[in-house]
């Protein structure tokens, strides 16, 4: 019997290749000439590991406060395109990233879709998300949620620029055929709401009104607010309890259900002390880092990053990573798609050392 590689290509033989030519009007093709292309013994990722450092991109951000308002941006975005996926909108293969700068006194106007998506503030604390009128008050380290279909505007009352990291599934919804959109009543913007934090004093305290129902695949609570997160993660610091991956990693949830806070949107605030090293960790999921405090490298495959506050960089699934923290605690947000791929019992991961 012949031993074969994995998927190997057979001859392209001047018969078949006639053959090919052949049935191409057919709208058919041959599946052994494509095997070795579409299957691998492991995930290859279109995405490359790539970091944004924040210092290069905000003087670039800042003049975009000029080069056009946020009314006629819509939103005005600088998205954090990988450059092994030019012109695809996308940070990974199934995540878009951005930095929106949103400048005193302007406002992005309501809308709504289906794609879900997550702020997590890095510079200012003069603006607002406003979900369905409810406005959120964003401070640095702030996480804030706009899921699916809920209408959503910004707004800056202060006077400093503001700028946050957008997160979106774009590349999934699009992959899916599940783009939907609204504007609201022709881009006005949606009538005053509950009153501010209303949502984290009715669900994000650990308690929910008597006889709620839980519904939707997302949050009730939709801020979760740096100054509770960092709280809880210097807490667990005292306990000495350091996962040797991840250091101390905190997964924000969907209080009904313990479920990741949107349907395919999971997302992380995890401190790793000062010179410490984590262990290697290897996932399907695709990581986007955001840097809060502390500074440091990560190893990605063959590629070291050396970040600070507000850097941003991709971990594209199945390569393995590790971080080596400098001279102070570092504490790092992220998200994944990690939730999504459970939801489809696909996520796999490795912990530690080893080699392919
Ligand atoms: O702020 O509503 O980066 O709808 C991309 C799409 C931000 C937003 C993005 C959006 C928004
Ligand atoms: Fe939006």
């Amino acid at each position: 019997m012949v031993k074969r590689g994995l998927h190997t290509r057979p001859a392209v033989t001047p018969e078949r290749k006639k053959f090919y030519e052949k049935v191409d009007p057919l709208a058919v093709a041959p599946l052994w000439e494509r095997l070795h292309t579409i299957m691998s013994k492991e995930p290859r990722m279109r995405a490359a590991p790539h970091i944004w450092k924040y210092d290069q991109i905000r003087p670039s951000l800042m003049e975009t406060g000029n080069l056009i308002t946020a009314a006629e941006a819509e939103r005005r975005v600088l998205i954090l395109e990988n450059p092994s996926l030019k012109g695809e909108t996308a940070a990974a293969d199934s995540l878009f990233a951005g930095l929106q700068l949103i400048m005193p006194g302007e406002v992005a106007t309501t809308h709504r879709h289906s794609p879900s998506a997550l702020r997590f503030i890095v510079e200012g604390n003069s603006a607002y998300t406003a979900i369905n009128g409810e406005k959120a008050p964003m401070k640095v380290g702030d996480l804030i949620l706009t899921p699916s279909m809920v209408w959503h505007d910004h707004g800056n009352i202060g006077g400093e620029p503001v700028v946050w990291l957008d997160g979106l599934d774009i590349p999934l919804i699009r992959s899916l055929g599940t783009m939907f959109t609204d504007v609201y009543d022709g881009g006005g913007t949606h009538p005053e709401g509950r009153p501010p934090y209303d949502n984290v004093a009715r669900f994000g305290a650990n308690m929910r009104p008597m006889n709620y129902e839980a519904e939707g695949l997302h949050s009730p609570v939709f801020h979760y607010p740096y100054v509770n997160s960092k709280k809880a993660l210097l807490e667990l610091q005292k306990a000495d309890d350091i996962d040797p991956c991840h250091g101390i990693k905190l997964q924000y949830i969907n209080p009904n259900t313990g479920a990741p806070v949107m349907a395919t949107l999971d997302c992380y605030l995890q401190l790793i002390p000062k010179k410490f090293q984590t262990l290697d960790y290897q996932s399907t999921g695709t990581w986007i880092y955001s840097v809060v405090e502390g500074t440091g490298k990560t190893i990605i495959g063959e590629n070291t990053f050396e970040w600070g506050p507000r850097d941003n960089f991709v971990v594209p699934g199945w390569l393995p990573h590790h971080h080596v923290v400098g001279s102070d605690d570092t504490i790092l947000f992220s998200f994944s798609d990690k939730g999504t791929q459970e939801k489809l019992g696909l996520y796999r991961e490795r912990r530690g050392n080893f080699e392919s």
